[in-house]
């Protein structure tokens, strides 16, 4: 089985719920990684304890997982979903690519914990997510977005 298969495998308990494991992924992102709050205006000023209970706080998470899943269901043919994220996350957010690092670590612990993922959908999850991570590096060096 390929890569995006073996995650797919796992991705049911997600799809079911994109808000609720959405929310645990970037609760448990800022938590971690609290410089990583601060990289979207919307959530400074959130204090931790306020982050699982906090409606935009999920409704981004959800955003992110459905994005992952459409990626995921992609299996590779990405570069149309990839190119207008990888531009806005470059120009208009800002976001750093050590974060995309961050962030796919996350999910792969949370869906370990939530969804079952196992070790061998682990280390795939980290393949895909290598590969995506390129890719997105790729436009960002395009566009002069290296930091
Ligand atoms: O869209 C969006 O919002 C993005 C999604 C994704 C993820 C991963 C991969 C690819 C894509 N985001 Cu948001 C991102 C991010 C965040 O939120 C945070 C941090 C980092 C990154």
């Amino acid at each position: 089985m390929g890569d995006f298969d073996m995650v797919l495998k796992f991705w049911g308990p997600v799809e079911a719920d994109y808000s609720a494991h959405g929310g645990m992924v970037l609760t448990r992102l800022f938590t971690e990684n609290p410089e990583t709050q601060q990289l979207f205006p919307k959530f400074v000023g959130i204090a931790q304890s306020e982050l699982a209970g906090n409606a935009a706080v999920s409704a981004h998470g959800a955003t992110v997982l459905k994005k992952l899943g459409e990626l995921l269901k992609a299996k590779g043919n990405h570069a149309a979903i990839l190119q207008p994220l990888a531009n806005s996350h470059a120009t208009k957010h800002k976001i750093p690519i050590k974060n995309f690092k961050l962030i796919a670590e996350v999910i792969g612990k949370v869906m370990a914990e939530k969804a079952g993922l196992d070790t061998a959908g682990q280390q795939a999850l980290r393949n895909i997510m290598a590969t995506i991570i390129a890719d997105i590096d790729a436009t960002y060096k395009e566009l002069g977005f290296s930091e």
